[in-house]
């Protein structure tokens, strides 16, 4: 069968049945090779904008915003503590629309949070969606499990829940933050919830000159008049992609820099589905850190797949006077059906280097901290990734699957001891990447297997979100210091909801 045959007809509401299944209605089912007149795009429902009316176009060129801090209500070394309310707000994307947008404290991106390690956290969500449950999950961080944002742990509409934990030594990386409430996870994130979570280390090997800044990618989809259209069928199988990538809630901004300035910039995919390969043109790119953290030494690149949550920090370096950008590369991340995104050539940032000399900057230093190799397993796992269609009275049925298995909260799919050493071998038998998430801890990859050949990743590094492309298989080493059930999921984040992801209970 081929699933490009497959017509994802009208427009349908999120399912979050207990099967976790799309309904996804046949068209010309006889006709499924070949397809005789029928429009790719006209279909496509990412690029439709509400029922047909075309996307807006959203102005560019502004100056890079950064992302409003989080103040510290703490007054004291040692702690941060602070509020966050989700809630709805108003943007404006466009000039006279204003976009009903869900918020943390106002923005989207939510404010950043910046705390050091030793630092304790403790941070009271207020859930002011109308209507629905919400969490915050705290992607990638070291956090007890009752602390980050289970599916099983839902803060009611208009409820107040305090999140407290500590941050280890050695955990200084670019975390975020997010809502994971069962079965809205994805619409919340893609109406605006999502911000930056980065802890700073103690003793910091990149120079202070490079600046720190973060640059958050989101996906915007916008109707004419300004509201964001709910998610479609072709929304529910390949996730949503929106018709703007906005950096900071920004399209394609400009920052300004002299030339041989260098920049540390921090880069989040944060969107819900979109792959992002990256590179810069005029600038070259010195890869320092993953997701948890600096690696044991740079990595010079000429460009980045980001797949959806992933991280990256880098030095940049602008030597050229000129336009400096920032743009993505193709990159087939296996689609179902019409509406492919046409992401080769965006540009996402501008950076004007001006002809005036930067004063002398420090150089990077060759070596930035060890990473110990997490060691011989004792424990192996294997997780099968699988799509599945099936014919039903109404229509196909779509399953995202691991094992075999749809999520079930009530099910636990492996149990673990914490402390032990295990080996995660991540099968993808789908017809699409699927981005792994693993939570509480961080992981090391150690090998990508496919077509029988196996590669090893160019550098060692901490990860939480590892992208497992379509008949690949990626085996990875974790282990779970501290207690208490983990979610791990797809993080094409309707993927997630349709049911790829398990529950790996740790017990002590
Ligand atoms: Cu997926």
């Amino acid at each position: 069968m081929h699933r490009r045959g497959f017509l994802a007809a009208g427009l349908a509401a999120v399912l979050a049945s207990p099967r976790a299944l799309a309904q996804m209605k046949m068209d010309g089912m006889s006709n499924m090779d070949s397809m005789p007149g029928m429009d790719m795009d006209g279909h496509a429902g990412h690029d439709m904008g509400a029922m047909g009316q075309g996307p807006a176009a959203l102005p560019e060129g502004e100056a890079l915003r950064e992302l409003p801090l989080l103040a510290n209500e703490a007054g004291q070394t040692g702690l941060f503590k602070a509020r966050l309310t989700a809630g709805p707000a108003t943007a404006r994307f466009v000039a006279d629309k204003d976009t009903p947008i869900l918020a943390y404290n106002g923005t989207s991106p939510g404010p950043l949070i910046e705390a050091h390690e030793g630092d304790r956290v403790e941070i009271t969500f207020a859930n002011r969606i109308e209507g629905e449950p919400s969490t915050i999950h705290w992607h990638g961080m070291p956090v007890p499990a009752d602390q980050d944002g289970n599916p099983m742990d839902p803060v009611a509409a208009g409820a107040d829940r305090a999140y407290a934990f500590e941050l280890p030594e050695g955990s200084a990386g670019s975390y975020w933050y997010h809502p994971h409430p069962h079965g809205k996870t994805a619409e919340q994130v893609y109406r605006g919830l999502a911000g930056a979570f980065v802890v700073k280390a103690k003793a910091d090997p990149v120079p202070a000159k490079y600046g720190d800044t973060v640059l958050m990618f989101t996906d915007l989809r916008l109707a004419a008049d300004g509201s964001m259209p709910a998610n479609t069928m072709n929304d529910v199988m390949n996730g949503r992609v929106g018709d703007h990538v906005l950096v900071n809630g920004q399209k394609n901004p400009r920052l300004a820099v002299a030339m041989g300035a260098k920049r540390r910039l921090r880069l989040y995919n944060a969107t819900n589905a979109r792959f992002l390969r990256l590179a810069f043109a005029n600038a070259a790119m010195t890869v320092i850190g993953s997701d948890g953290g600096l690696l044991e030494a740079p990595v010079a690149v000429d460009e980045i797949l980001l797949s959806p949550a992933e991280r990256v920090e880098l030095v940049v370096a602008f030597d050229k006077p000129g336009a400096a950008t920032l743009t993505t590369l193709d990159y087939d991340r296996g689609w179902m059906g019409p509406g492919r995104p046409a992401d080769a050539g965006l540009t996402l940032l501008t950076v004007d280097v001006s002809d005036t000399p930067a004063e002398a900057m420090p150089p990077l230093p060759e070596r930035l901290r060890p990473i110990a190799p997490l060691g011989a397993p004792t424990v192996s796992r294997r997780l099968v990734f699988t799509e599945t269609m099936a014919m039903n009275a109404t229509g196909m049925e779509m399953g995202f699957l691991i094992n075999g298995k749809a999520f079930d909260m009530g099910r636990v799919d492996f149990v673990a001891k914490a402390g032990q050493t295990e080996l995660w071998e991540i099968v993808n038998h789908a017809d699409m990447d699927h981005p792994f998430h693993l939570h509480g801890t961080q992981f090391q990859v150690i090998e990508h297997e496919r077509d029988g050949k196996i590669s090893k990743p160019p550098y060692l590094a901490w990860k939480d979100t590892v992208n497992v492309a379509r008949g690949e298989t990626v085996r990875l080493i974790t282990r779970q210091e501290r207690p208490g059930p983990r979610m791990y999921h797809c993080h094409i984040l309707e993927h997630e909801q349709l049911g790829m992801m398990g529950i790996v209970d740790v017990k002590v």
